[in-house]
């Protein structure tokens, strides 16, 4: 079932209901803020203080960081990650394939606003299946007469029962630049958390498993060789508007992504998919 949904203050969004699961998407970035299987706590963390309004990003959920991921290259004034994710998509259609299994289909065209920010023609698609597992895939289109270059990340906030105990295994070996020190380094074996971390890893080719007391969460990735992995710990957390003073405590960010060595060019009339598998 689907359901057309809005806040008090008129942010629209979706609910969809299967026998698998609960989600809720909102058409402001396409952006999944909620999901969770019949039989379990919520997958994904959505921060108590995230603004729900237009042209803020919910902090939570499953950001689609798009068509660059971080900082604008050149024009600090741009909003960082793109601006997929405060743009009103529009809502193709749900296909209910059975009664436990869900897609949702959401377009982004490129428009006269969007060309006076990134100078080219496109269309995204995002699709998400609803179902025992959670995949969220994000096609772009080149519609232009020239190539294109993104960065992108399907940027996702899982809810974990405490940091401390959280564990990431499969990136050992893998290389990572460290955004908190602007350095290049190699990880080795498996990742925990105990301060900030901001980290781009590369050469990711294999499925990431998530350890936490409350469950395992097992992150597949298609058309993605790097795989992002933050929390703002205390002091961050602390100076961020949109996130509860212990917010840190109970997420933890692994991106499926397109970012820094991983950027895709995509031919005129090309397309190119990032997609996350969850389960
Ligand atoms: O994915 C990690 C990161 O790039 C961090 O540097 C931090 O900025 C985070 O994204 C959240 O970014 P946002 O723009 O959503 O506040």
């Amino acid at each position: 079932m689907i359901e057309q949904k809005t806040f008090n203050n008129g942010f629209e969004y979706l609910e969809i209901t299967n026998t698998s699961a609960r989600a809720k998407i909102a058409l402001q970035g396409a952006h999944l803020f909620h999901y969770q299987r019949v039989d379990r706590q919520p997958l994904l963390w959505l921060s108590e203080t995230s603004f729900l309004e237009a042209g803020k990003a919910i902090r939570g959920g499953v950001p689609i960081c798009w068509p660059w991921f971080g900082k604008h290259t050149t024009d600090r004034s741009l909003p960082q990650h793109g601006f997929a994710r405060n743009s009103v998509w529009k809502l193709l259609g749900v296909t209910e394939t059975n009664a436990d299994s869900s897609e949702v289909k959401l377009q982004l065209k490129s428009s006269v606003e969007s060309i006076k920010i990134w100078p080219y023609r496109f269309e995204l698609l995002l699709r998400i299946t609803i179902a025992q597992t959670l995949t969220v895939a994000l096609t772009t289109t080149n519609c232009d007469q020239h190539p294109f270059e993104i960065s992108s990340a399907l940027h996702s906030y899982f809810s974990v029962a405490d940091i401390k105990d959280v564990v990431v295994e499969g990136l050992d070996n893998a290389p990572y630049f460290d955004a908190l020190t602007q350095e290049n380094k190699t990880q080795k074996g498996n990742v925990y958390i105990s301060e900030e971390v901001d980290r781009v890893y590369q050469k990711v080719n294999n499925p990431l498993t998530l350890h936490d007391r409350k469950r395992t969460v097992q992150i597949s990735a298609e058309g993605s060789a790097s795989t992002v992995v933050w929390n703002p710990w205390q002091e961050k957390c602390a100076r961020m508007n949109d996130m509860q003073e212990d917010g840190y405590k109970t997420m933890l960010c692994v991106e499926t992504a397109n970012a820094m060595d991983d950027e895709r060019t995509i031919p005129p009339g090309e397309k190119h998919t990032l997609t996350t598998i969850i389960s």
